[in-house]
């Protein structure tokens, strides 16, 4: 555990919880929960909906195909939610949000309570994001079927990030991106496989000079993979 000690809060707002929970019941993040890091609440949206269908989607007006999201069920949700807690920001998932990159996902590992809505059909009416939304956020320029494949990944970037969440405290630091540079690569056993063998220096044992050739090769693949991270 390191010297300080964060906890936060994620609380998803979903038509379909049972979607967005394994990527929570795995590895890293599984262990961020166990450890007390992070607690993520999923919340049935239609929980919140006073239909006796438990409608939270209408007809759009002006016409044309594609339901939207309805006002009151949403609007009610996170009035609940906001009357037991103090959110630092409440997100919604969507295509024309801005793209997530790693920046960001540093920057929300150190926020404390979240709100993240998911999205489906044709959108949500657009006063709930006048009224309510602070942060709108892409995962990138394709189209999802909804939120929750989106909103898990979103989490699974900036839950890894939380102190403690990984045990190495170095090792997130060293993730391609973190530096701007691609991950150098790797090798494990067997130091021949087939005639293709690990490259020398890694066996050497010469701490300065693997790291200069994790370095180098860093670069490298950053170069001929995406330049554009070098700018
Ligand atoms: Cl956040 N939602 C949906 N529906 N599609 C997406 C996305 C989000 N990010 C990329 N594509």
């Amino acid at each position: 555990m390191p010297w300080y000690f964060k906890f936060m809060q994620i609380d998803i707002i979903t038509i379909l919880p049972e979607l967005i929970q394994s990527p929570f019941e795995h590895s890293i993040i599984k262990r961020a929960i166990q450890k007390g890091l992070v607690k993520v609440n999923f919340i049935n949206l239609r929980d919140y909906s006073l239909n006796k269908h438990r409608q939270v989607d209408d007809y759009s007006y002006g016409g044309g195909a594609g339901m939207v999201m309805m006002i009151e069920p949403i609007a009610r949700c996170i009035e609940d939610l906001k009357s037991k807690n103090n959110y630092d920001e409440v997100i919604y998932m969507t295509p024309d949000g801005e793209t997530l990159n790693q920046k960001m996902a540093n920057t929300y590992s150190t926020l404390n309570n979240l709100i993240i809505l998911c999205g489906h059909y044709k959108g949500i009416d657009e006063r709930i994001r006048e009224l309510f939304i602070t942060k709108e956020i892409s995962i990138g320029d394709y189209v999802l079927s909804g939120g929750e494949l989106a909103a898990a990944v979103f989490c699974d970037s900036v839950i890894r990030l939380i102190p403690g969440a990984i045990n190495d405290e170095t090792s997130a630091l060293t993730d391609s991106f973190q530096d701007d540079l691609l991950s150098p690569p790797v090798y494990t056993r067997p130091v021949d496989y087939k005639g293709i063998k690990v490259p020398e220096i890694l066996l050497s044992g010469h701490a300065k000079k693997i790291e200069q050739w994790r370095m180098e090769q860093a670069i490298q693949r950053t170069k001929n993979r995406r330049p554009d991270l070098l700018k």
